[in-house]
């Protein structure tokens, strides 16, 4: 049993291991009632270890161990010791073979961490720390072995057995049983092992490399899920042509396999040569997926793809350098989806993210650095600090070199480091050897956690035609840091005359040729910048393409951000002087009497971007968006999520009923003609359509209800149905809304990553997904509390998205998260640590909420037997 009594693991005491593994040799049995695993390791005391004649110590997690064997005699029990968490040789020669026995029960293991079974398939998980659930290992990333690997298993029931890299051998055994040989020739962490025993079905193509490679790539999906894989294989194909050109990287392997999986912790896995996928993060089909989902395939496939490189040919040294594998193929993934379809609407995309989700994280109780200083429980560190503040720290470098010399950066770094595991800051250092420029300064974005925020202030002197910006930089306390040093900030910032021209930037007088958009490179606490020639006082156009990961605080009226909305050259601050107005006009209303006016402004405004068809379409849909519930709680202090909810609505409504016949004729207009097409412009269009519905249904309009239930209907596409059927479960159509739920169940009941869709579109809805139908969905024949996508589409869609149920004053919603925490705790403790995080916000909220929820809280952490996972979290929460 794994304890529970969480130690903290500090990066300053990491130590190179004692002994390495170069080669290991697997055999696994598998039987329905358990797995005999026999692993014979190749073992060697590390030269550059200065613990000379420690003892050999495995990790070890839920095993049970059979038989140990040293050079090939068996050892007694005296000769080593077994801790459960451990096994422990003292003394050991220079080099030698271990061969250890160990039984393993998949069918069991509902933590999904280790060799587990899912849909009567055998699948793995290893990362961070899932090897040691299938054998005693050093499971840790710096030791890098080559694997050979034997699966067994009875023919009719398991036909396909994949591990690693190629199959070497495979043949017959007795009793109905074969055997398949896997051998990977890349040295590997074992984070990166991976199993898969199934009866699935290939599905082939293949990939010439830019050297004239041809790779063979499958995908192994369950029977009924063939027709699924498309576009996934599609998005593969991209993506190696794309990091060929783009970085320069070629696979290396002759296979390259990817495997659908129902029951998964998470999004994806990029083990060696045999990537796992969460089935919803993969089948995709017209008739079963939205726009959003094709998305999300195309970018997750690509992020794993991407991992060969950035994580396995060139992996981590420990686990606090998650975000030099992560937020570098983030990173890398978001290069990618912009080159695929809009960089705008990508960068909106990721930027809205980073803003609602990383920054609350950042100001909460478990705020960390990109590269934390310290852990408890690793699962509880794959966050979105790691993932979106790490791709942001190393978009800046991108940034601050140019895209040449980042290229040469990457080349360095990789050529360099091939093979090893190694540090976020080996990272930063190809990056300034190769560049000539020093990151020293930079670097402080990897060690200090917390957003900074940009106090921006201005002023026009109008006789010396001379226009000053000061940027005042300050970086919030977090837990365990504060009196932090200013960062290094890339600020790219345009100004715009009264026309809407873009002035040139003279940061000297009589400056020639001066451009009209510069990257400010801010160092300390606070500078003044001095434009000159200006004529008339300027419009700022701050942080263009957000180019960093911070908060900007500059007094624009409301009059200056309808001007950026329509006269800014980037699109990107267009969108965002849309979101600050609505985000002004919201939170003007929060708490106002019922009669006060919504800006008539706004409306104005929305009418032209819904009217005027010569715009930017996909940027439109983007801008139609009303910053969500969650962005503005994340900007308010002491939050009122009630009111917040209830301010959004009116204002939601006011635009609805002032633009109707307008929405009406853009829904029209919009009408796909002819086939369905996964391209920007069609996707916008969609997007479009679907708004109008929404917001035609806020209000109760007929023809809104009608338009609705006959797009319902017709639909041939994931998108549109989905966009109907959210739009009637928004409504007050309760009779419509009833209707339409029960045909999409009865015409997708067996499809699993539908149903989740179904789950969650109610969860989320405040008319639809009250507490007493939350407790009927749990109720439901399709809910499943084994399989984490049903938990979230029901629990996680519920306390995250559904803000005005889930904060009900009357405390309801939290107890129901605590409850569900507690239940999840015992058989999934990574999900349960998940979910928890709604209520870890407390602080952020108006008292009659906050007390509530910290008593939520403390509720969980009194529970028997909380596992380390969960621990950490409401610990973290409740501590200060
Ligand atoms: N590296 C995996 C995440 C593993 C999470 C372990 N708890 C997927 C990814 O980021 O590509
Ligand atoms: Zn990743």
């Amino acid at each position: 049993m794994r304890s529970n009594q969480p130690q903290t693991i500090y990066l300053s005491e990491y130590q190179v291991p004692a002994y390495l593994v170069d080669h290991v040799d697997l055999r696994f049995e598998l039987f329905e009632e358990g797995a005999r695993v026999h692993s014979t390791l190749s073992v060697r005391r590390n030269p550059d270890s200065r613990a000379a004649s420690a003892p050999l110590e495995l990790d070890g997690d839920s095993l049970r161990l059979e038989s140990v064997a040293l050079d090939g005699a068996e050892l007694s029990a005296a000769d080593y010791e077994d801790r459960g968490d451990q096994l422990v040789i003292a003394s050991v020669p220079e080099q030698f073979e271990l061969s250890v026995v160990t039984w393993i029960e998949p069918q069991n293991n509902t933590r999904l961490e280790g060799l587990y079974k899912s849909s009567g398939m055998f699948c793995t998980q290893c990362e961070a720390e899932g090897f040691r659930c299938i054998t005693f290992f050093p499971d840790r990333p710096d030791v890098m072995a080559r694997f050979r690997t034997r699966i067994e298993a009875d023919k009719a029931s398991y036909p396909v057995l994949l591990s690693n890299g190629n199959d070497v051998d495979r043949g017959e055994l007795e009793g109905g049983r074969h055997f398949v040989t896997w051998e990977d020739p890349f040295p590997k962490p074992c984070y990166l092992f991976a199993l898969v025993a199934g009866d699935l079905v290939e599905k082939r193509d293949t990939f010439r490399t830019c050297s004239g490679r041809d790779i063979d790539l499958r995908m192994y999906v369950e029977p009924r899920n063939a027709e699924k894989c498309d576009h996934a294989m599609d998005s593969l194909k991209r993506s190696m042509s794309w990091d060929e050109e783009v970085y320069g990287r070629e696979y290396d392997l002759d296979i390259f396999m990817i495997v659908a999986v129902d029951d998964f912790n998470m999004g994806a896995m990029e083990n060696k040569g045999l990537n796992i996928f969460n089935s919803s993060c993969v089948l995709a089909s017209q008739d079963t997926a939205t726009d959003a989902a094709f998305q999300r395939i195309e970018a997750i496939v690509a992020h794993e793809y991407f991992h060969n490189w950035s994580g396995n040919r060139v992996t981590c040294r420990d686990w606090f350098q998650l975000s030099l594998k992560e937020g570098f193929t983030v990173f890398r993934d978001s290069q990618f989806s912009a080159d695929m379809g809009s960089p705008t609407v990508k960068r909106i995309e990721d930027v809205t993210l980073l803003r609602t989700a990383q920054f609350a994280e950042d100001a909460g109780p478990m705020a960390h650095p990109v590269r934390p200083a310290s852990y408890m429980e690793i699962s509880n560190f794959y966050t979105l600090t790691i993932y979106e503040k790490g791709a942001e720290v190393v978009r800046m470098i991108h940034n601050l070199l140019g895209p040449e010399m980042f290229r040469k950066g990457s080349d360095l770094y990789f050529e360099r480091h091939d093979g090893q595991a190694v540090t976020t800051d080996d990272f930063v250092r190809a990056m300034e050897d190769a560049s000539g420029r020093d990151l020293t300064q930079f670097r402080l974005w990897y060690e200090q956690a917390g957003t900074p925020v940009l106090n921006v202030s201005d002023e026009f002197d109008a006789e010396q035609g001379v226009y000053r910006l000061n940027i005042a930089q300050h970086i919030p306390d977090t837990p365990g840091q504060s009196n932090k040093k200013p960062q290094h900030i890339p600020f790219a910032l345009g100004l715009l005359g009264s026309r809407g021209e873009p002035l040139p930037l003279k940061l000297e007088a009589g400056e020639e040729n001066a451009p009209a958009e510069r990257v400010l490179e801010l160092t300390e606490a606070s500078h003044t910048f001095e434009f000159h020639g200006i004529g008339e006082r300027p419009v700022p156009s701050l942080l263009r393409h957000f180019s960093a990961p911070v908060r900007v605080n500059y007094p624009w009226s409301r009059e200056q951000l309808l001007f950026l909305m329509s006269h800014d050259p980037d699109g990107f601050n267009r969108w965002d002087a849309g979101q600050r107005l609505a985000v002004d006009v919201i939170q003007s209303l929060v708490g106002a009497p019922k009669d006060a006016a919504v800006e008539p402004r706004l409306v104005t405004s929305y009418r032209h971007l819904i009217c005027d068809s010569s715009l930017d379409q996909a940027l439109v849909a983007k801008m139609l968006q009303l910053p969500s519930e969650a962005y503005l709680i994340e900007l308010a202090d002491n939050a009122d999520a009630p009111a917040i909810h209830r301010a959004r609505e009116r204002v939601l409504k006011h635009l609805a009923i002032s633009l109707r016949d307008e929405l009406v004729a853009c829904y029209r207009r919009n009408l796909e003609s002819g086939d369905y097409e996964i391209t920007p412009e069609a996707i916008a269009r969609r997007s479009l359509r679907n708004t109008a519905l929404a917001w035609l249904l806020v209000i109760n309009d007929e023809e809104g209800r009608e338009l609705a239930v006959r797009q319902f209907r017709s639909a041939d596409n994931m998108t549109d149905r989905m966009g109907a059927l959210r739009a009637l479960v928004n409504s007050d159509y309760e009779e419509d809304r009833n209707l339409a739920l029960e045909e999409f169940y009865q015409q997708f009941r067996e499809d699993p990553q539908v149903i989740e869709q179904w789950f969650s579109v109610q969860a989320a809805s405040d008319r639809a997904g009250q507490l007493p139908q939350i407790h009927a969905l749990l109720e439901h024949p399709a809910f499943d509390w084994k399989n984490p996508n049903k938990v979230r589409s029901v629990v996680g869609a519920f306390a995250g998205q559904n803000l005005s149920a889930f904060h009900n004053p009357d405390g309801s919603g939290y107890d129901f998260l605590a409850e569900q925490v507690c239940r999840l705790d015992d058989s999934n403790p990574q999900i349960a640590a998940r979910l928890v995080t709604p209520l870890t916000r407390w602080r952020k909220f108006a008292p009659e909420y906050s007390e509530q929820m910290k008593a939520a809280l403390e509720r969980i952490r009194d529970k028997d037997g909380l596992s380390r996972d969960v621990y950490e979290v409401v610990h973290k929460s409740l501590a200060g």
